[in-house]
């Protein structure tokens, strides 16, 4: 885009909050892309190919197909005019463009189709519910069928007039009620379901019943509610326990609940994704169906303190039960962290995160999260370090691959934690704050040790993923995992924060800790301790790109650690929503 009309736009165009939390562009939201910037598009993330995309809506598998429907502008690069984009893929690696599956045509959505989810019913018949914005801009709940059921692409969808199936009624907050969940059926024979919404700073999952899926009523009580602000894109779903009949990392389907010993034997999970923060939090607890009741394990803080799943750069996730590989696969949104005018320029604005696993860990302390196994069809050259010590101080370059779109695997090894600094517990809700203050340039006792990525040859951008461990008393310590951008671009506009989580890990036993990092060109995606921690960032460096972009290990603290293995890929570009037929 030409310096002119940029400028024009930027003098133009204030940003008015809405009630969808996004913000809205009046000006630039239907200004379609002339050029396509496509140094810094991701290779393989999911990603369109121009203009804005935000929440993943109604993830399912459907006769030998994955669907991916997602919030979209077709107009622009900014949020706006959000239909359902829709792509779909035999292995989640390969995605194929369909037209849109949900868009505004009815009163009940005309303003707008924003994010909901799919349920499959008992009969295999897969039903879409979302929020549609009405012509009072209430936001109420709306259902469409698929018009064709032999089309395994499931290109039509129809919306009964009986629509809105959910209204803002009895005392609800019209412009604060979305998201539903995916439905779930209990043993009386009633199906239930979950509706985002606030009351002044309360933020609550709104509970619904329904016969037939068809009339909906509330109940007298919410499934859940939290002092954090607006409830968006909740997510409720069972998860199995480590020595039950089924192995613990398999997948449960929310369907499965409809069996009382099922629904007895597993745990649940409720996810909300906070409209004030832009974070996600979990809790793991038990759901009592007779009385519809969730109530949080007293371990999990039930707050924007609680559990994340990624405590980077990531929202409005989604996760959904997959009967092929008997698991369930969440999908997160990742949004661009540069500025509104260079969305403007590069004619595209966000990406989904790479699809990823998720399971209760075996001690049932946390969720853990691991790229689904199909990406690694796209492994190529590769290269490999073993046991090479880098001392206090040290670093170096790990060559012979391009690592700007590449999936990296290392284990490091703590020879001695004595070094370690002193844990003040005033940090234990501030891992984020206390990456910023002892970030990657801050020399440590043990650590920061990892690598920098995304960086040029003089190290002058670089994006450091570390760890550092601090000593809580004689016998524990705590593990820091931090992604720092601040020095990933030379453009200084760019929001560049530092993302951090604690890994609930025993150092002090294993003394080895693993990284996985999957690099994407403006992506970082990391996995710490095989999937306890993860950090998603953005980043948009200058001169660390295509063959310039080349990746370290580092040890910017005083003991020494080794790196026992190191294996990095090449990652090869997969078909990402070429139209059919292109
Ligand atoms: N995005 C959608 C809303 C949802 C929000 C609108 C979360 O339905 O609450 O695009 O990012």
């Amino acid at each position: 885009m030409a310096a002119a009309p940029l400028i024009v736009s930027l003098l133009c165009c204030a940003a008015l909050a809405v009630h969808a939390s996004h913000v809205v562009y009046p000006e630039l939201q239907s200004l379609e892309a002339k050029e396509v910037g496509q140094e810094l598009r991701t290779g393989y993330h999911f990603q369109p190919p121009k203009h804005w995309i935000n929440d993943p809506n109604g993830p399912m598998y459907y006769k030998g197909l994955y669907h991916l429907f997602y919030q979209y502008n077709p107009k622009g690069a900014v949020w706006g005019n959000i239909i359902w984009a829709h792509s779909v893929s035999t292995d989640l690696i390969d995605w194929v463009a369909l037209e849109p599956g949900i868009y505004p045509s009815k009163p009940f959505d005309i303003n707008g189709c924003w994010s909901g989810s799919a349920t499959i019913l008992p009969n295999g018949v897969p039903v879409i519910m979302y929020t549609g914005i009405d012509p009072n801009e209430r936001q109420v709940q709306n259902v469409a069928y698929p018009a064709n059921l032999s089309d395994p692409f499931l290109r039509k969808w129809v919306k009964p007039d009986y629509n809105p199936i959910i209204n803002p009624d009895r005392g609800i907050n019209a412009s604060a009620f979305r998201d539903p969940t995916t439905a779930w059926y209990g043993p009386d024979g009633h199906w239930r379901l979950v509706v985002g919404s606030k009351e002044n700073m309360r933020g609550i999952a709104v509970l619904y019943r329904s016969r037939d899926f068809r009339r909906w009523i509330r109940a007298h009580h919410s499934l859940h509610a939290g002092f954090t602000g607006m409830w968006e894109c909740p997510d409720f779903f069972p998860v199995a326990v480590a020595g039950g009949r089924r192995h613990h990392q398999s997948g449960v389907d929310t369907a499965e609940l409809r069996d009382s010993t099922v629904a007895a034997e597993v745990k649940y999970v409720l996810k909300v994704s906070l409209d004030a923060t832009r974070y996600e939090y979990y809790t793991i607890g038990w759901y009592d169906h007779s009385k519809d009741r969730y109530t949080p394990d007293l371990a999990f803080p039930d707050n924007d303190y609680g559990l994340r799943y990624d405590y980077g750069d990531f929202y409005a996730s989604k996760s959904f039960y997959d009967p092929v590989k008997k698991r369930r696969v969440l999908w997160g949104w990742a949004n661009e962290s540069d500025t509104v005018p260079d969305d403007r320029q590069k004619g595209w604005a966000g990406i989904q995160a790479i699809p990823r696993k998720i399971f209760l860990s075996r001690g049932g302390r946390q969720l853990i999260q691991w790229p689904v196994e199909e990406i690694k069809s796209l492994r190529a050259k590769h290269v490999n370090v073993s046991d090479k010590a880098v001392k206090g101080g040290e670093y170096f370059k790990v060559g012979g691959f391009k690592s700007v779109q590449s999936d990296v695997e290392a284990a490091f090894m703590i020879k001695n934690l004595e070094k370690a600094e002193k844990f003040d517990m005033a940090w234990r809700t501030d891992a984020q704050g206390l990456c910023k203050k002892l970030n990657s340039h801050v020399k440590g006792g043990v650590g920061p040790f990892g690598l920098w990525l995304l960086a040029s040859d003089d190290l002058k951008e670089r994006t450091a993923v570390f760890f550092r461990v601090f000593k809580k008393n004689d016998t524990s310590y705590v593990v820091l995992m931090c992604n720092d951008p601040t020095r990933s671009s030379f453009e200084s506009q760019i929001y560049r924060p530092t993302f951090a989580g604690f890994v609930n890990i025993d150092i002090a036993k294993t003394k080895k800790i693993a990284l996985r990092t999957l690099i994407d060109h403006s992506v970082v995606e990391s996995f710490g301790a095989g999937g306890k921690t993860c950090i998603l960032t953005r980043v948009y460096p200058k001169k660390a790109v295509g063959d310039n972009a080349h990746l370290f290990v580092f040890n910017n603290g005083e003991s020494d650690i080794k790196l026992t293995n190191l294996r990095a890929w090449e990652m090869k570009t997969p078909t990402m929503n070429k139209r059919l037929g292109q």
